[in-house]
């Protein structure tokens, strides 16, 4: 496929949308649905092409999914109903799926095989291999189960106590699936607080999880029951037209039902110390994700150090915090966030290269980088890199650069929002 023109230079941004439902909790409904006893039907499923992977590995394993626009009805039938995969289960670009899938069938005596795209073939493996290796799952790969392809054969699972090396939501929930099919407790301790979508799904599937602050107890042979999940609007697609919103001028966006975990909504944090215009309205915490409407509008921005325990309530959205940064009067500096290396693409490298490109001054460091504004942006031929979150990035700089923008690899936004430009589009005034 050619590059895409961007649409670029634009005056003024204003409307509503309703941002596509969260992937991680997309991704982790079809796999509580699976091991449920019951239906479980979901509402605002996200249709990336993630999701749709992971969606597709469960019918290898003998799950009935229905789809039907953007609802999706598992018929799960227990953990011992999942049958040995005759194909490959092909997890496309998604490390969700792959990290996810290796606990969760940690504990499945049968034989499975992964396999993935180019970005998966490069992403490490054994963070989450290690601790499943130890608590009796048998798994191979390439570089002793570094890199995909993997195979697993699991069963008689122990349960252990782990102190987690990386701050990782995946590593995490690996283990927590796994414990759930383990002999005893198993206990796991965070070195940062990530993302706890997991852990608030057993709750909401019925099942028994003790958390306190950075340790979590889950006992072993537990029953899941079917329920109905209402996904929320995902924060780091959100996150998009939250930047958008403040760099372009006279805008005034509204995004609805968003979700605001405190495990996730760095961002937020992150605007409001910058000294933007944003507001929440309609916060709502009864179901078991809290959701509000997040009002943006143009604003006058300054730089800030954005490090430490925030890191993991905002990985995913550090390339567009960049971009924001070089609208923002000062410095901004991002550290302790070497985990950027290892996503869909090397996130610091992808995101330096290609704002630089648009004459952004913006410098990588071993854990982040540095990033000085505010710098007028000009046209350019840029990539994604096939990284979503890096075209989502450029797309949006295109808005405020004074020259055409042209995108390769555009279509990678489809991993985790198919309808990102005909969202952008409908805001453009
Ligand atoms: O699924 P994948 O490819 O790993 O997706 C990314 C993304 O940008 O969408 C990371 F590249 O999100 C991860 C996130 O970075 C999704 C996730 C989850 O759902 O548990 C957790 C984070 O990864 P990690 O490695 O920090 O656990």
């Amino acid at each position: 496929m050619g590059a895409q023109k961007l649409i670029h230079n634009v005056n003024r941004l204003e409307g509503l949308l309703n941002i596509p439902g969260d992937k991680s909790i997309s991704h982790r409904s079809v796999m509580f649905g699976a091991i449920a006893n019951g239906t479980t039907t979901v509402s605002n499923f996200l249709k990336g092409e993630d999701c749709l992977s992971t969606i597709r590995c469960f019918r290898e394993l003998g799950v009935e999914i229905e789809e039907t626009d953007y609802t999706i009805t598992i018929h799960g039938r227990g953990w011992d109903h999942l049958r040995e995969p005759i194909n490959l289960l092909n997890v496309g670009n998604s490390g969700t799926t792959i990290r996810l899938m290796l606990g969760l069938l940690a504990g499945r005596t049968f034989h499975s095989t992964f396999i993935g795209d180019d970005s998966i073939a490069k992403r490490p493996m054994r963070r989450v291999i290690n601790p499943l290796r130890e608590m009796g799952a048998r798994i191979d790969g390439r570089s002793n189960g570094e890199y995909t392809p993997l195979s697993l054969r699991g069963g008689g699972l122990k349960s252990i106590t782990y102190q987690m090396p990386v701050a990782s939501a995946q590593v995490k929930s690996a283990l927590l699936f796994a414990g759930l099919q383990a002999e005893g407790k198993t206990k796991i301790i965070e070195s940062a607080k990530t993302r706890d979508h997991t852990e608030r799904m057993i709750r909401h599937f019925g099942g028994d999880i003790y958390i306190d602050d950075l340790s979590i107890i889950v006992e072993g042979s537990q029953r899941l029951f079917g329920r109905h999940v209402d996904v929320p609007g995902d924060i780091s697609s959100a996150a998009f037209f939250l930047v958008a919103g403040a760099v372009v001028p006279e805008s005034h966006i509204t995004l609805n039902r968003v979700g605001l975990n405190p495990t996730r909504k760095g961002i937020v944090e992150v605007l409001e110390k910058m000294g933007a215009n944003i507001n929440i309205s309609s916060y709502n915490e009864e179901s078991f994700e809290p959701v509000g409407d997040i009002i943006i509008q143009t604003s006058n921005l300054k730089g800030t150090v954005i490090e430490g325990e925030l890191i993991p309530r905002l990985i995913d959205e550090i390339p567009i915090i960049a971009l924001l940064a070089t609208q923002a009067e000062g410095q901004t500096i991002i550290r302790d966030a070497e985990e950027l290396k290892v996503k869909e693409t090397n996130r610091i490298d992808t995101v330096v290269k290609e704002l630089s490109k648009l004459g952004a001054d913006i410098v990588a460091t071993k854990d982040g980088m540095i990033i000085n504004g505010p710098t007028k942006l000009h046209g350019s031929k840029v990539s994604s890199h096939g990284d979503h979150r890096i075209g989502m990035m450029l797309a949006i700089a295109s808005l405020i650069c004074e020259e055409p923008v042209e995108l390769e690899n555009a279509e990678a936004v489809a991993v985790s929002y198919p309808e990102f430009f005909s969202d952008l589009s409908q805001l453009i005034k």
